[in-house]
């Protein structure tokens, strides 16, 4: 709660280029909330430095990030869009948190673990307490709720028991944060092995579907996805391939997983991932558009940029004022 106001945080990392899952699993579902809760939606800079990151590369891709969560119809004046790096409270309250968090804890995140076998050259500590500086994140906004997808529940969880061991000790310090995880749309699968989740840093691009591809290069991409031999479109943990398309479908379209198998009854793999393709294609296009409007006006976004670190400045520090002063540092003379 913030001014007695719900509130939520979330972030995106702006590494890699955005994805259909990404969209569907978290990014719609922001959209849905400004109205309910006070909003937090910060491009993560901080957590890309756990894997190593060309600077130029890495600040152009924030800001094409920053831009695309506009695009995609979050309103700058109800939701509060940052650069996670604006607001030094983050890397603040994470050492404080960095020191109620065991590492048995930490030791167990699967995220962590794909990680570093992935970069295993690269296994620093930054990339191991990595849950510690998301949970500094949504803890610092008094966030009720944490809109995500379900890769990153294990995270929240962490981030709860370290809200509650602080809060055993010190009292009503943070609100408990609930994940929030959409219905549809929570998981979508890489096109080109459906029991791995669709993913940024997977090296294959046909194997996602990222935000600006054209209308052809998603229809080609959908009409090469792997599917099962048989040319039935039936929902099943035996035809992940499919299911993955008509989970795609159903969280694009809003329509049931009944209604989408009825609908489909006598059409084959090949018409189904046509209309699939043109039901995402379709449903990207504007936001590309207005994607593409807004990097010509530069002095907007920064407006954005600045206007929106002040906000989440000032409700950070806040909580990290009360933080200092419960854990016993001493007051700061005026
Ligand atoms: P990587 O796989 O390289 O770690 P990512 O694609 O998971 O990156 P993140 O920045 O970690 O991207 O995730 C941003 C948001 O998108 C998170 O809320 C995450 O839960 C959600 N998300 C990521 N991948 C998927 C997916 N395949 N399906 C649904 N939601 C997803
Ligand atoms: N770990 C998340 C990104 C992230 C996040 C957060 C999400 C960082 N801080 C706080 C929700 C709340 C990821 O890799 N998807």
């Amino acid at each position: 709660m913030l001014d007695g106001k719900k509130s939520l945080f979330s972030g995106m990392q702006a590494t890699g280029t955005l994805h259909l899952g990404n969209y569907l699993g978290a990014l719609k579902n922001w959209v849905t909330l400004e109205d309910e809760y006070q909003c937090f939606y910060s491009v993560v800079d901080m957590h890309s430095m756990t894997i190593r990151q060309n600077p130029a590369e890495l600040r152009r891709k924030a800001r094409a990030l920053l831009t695309l969560y506009i695009a995609a119809g979050l309103n700058p004046e109800k939701n509060c869009i940052y650069y996670q790096s604006h607001v030094p409270a983050h890397a603040e309250l994470s050492w404080v948190l960095s020191c109620f968090t065991y590492m048995g804890e930490l030791n167990r995140m699967t995220q962590y673990k794909d990680k570093a076998a992935k970069h295993a050259d690269n296994i620093n500590a930054g990339l191991f307490t990595y849950p510690v500086l998301m949970a500094a994140d949504i803890l610092l906004f008094q966030s009720d709720v944490v809109p995500v997808g379900s890769d990153q529940k294990q995270h929240l969880e962490i981030a709860r028991d370290i809200a509650e061991r602080f809060n055993g000790i010190y009292g009503d310090v943070f609100t408990i944060p609930e994940p929030y995880i959409g219905k549809a749309g929570a998981r979508i699968m890489s096109l080109q092995d459906p029991t791995k989740k669709m993913s940024k840093s997977d090296e294959n691009p046909n194997a996602s579907i990222y935000l600006m591809d054209d209308p052809d290069t998603i229809i080609r991409k959908f009409k090469r996805a792997i599917t099962d031999s048989d040319n039935e479109i039936r929902y099943s943990e035996d035809k992940p391939g499919i299911s993955n398309l008509i989970d795609i479908y159903t969280a694009v379209t809003g329509k049931t997983i009944e209604e989408t198998e009825k609908e489909f009854a006598s059409a084959g793999y090949g018409d189904f991932k046509i209309a699939v393709g043109e039901a995402v294609a379709n449903m990207l296009k504007p936001i590309q558009d207005r994607y593409q409007e807004l990097t010509q006006d530069k002095a907007y976004i920064d407006k954005v940029i600045k206007e929106n670190a002040e906000k989440a400045g000032y409700y950070a520090n806040k909580t990290l004022r009360k933080v200092h002063k419960k854990i016993g540092f001493p007051e700061r003379i005026r």
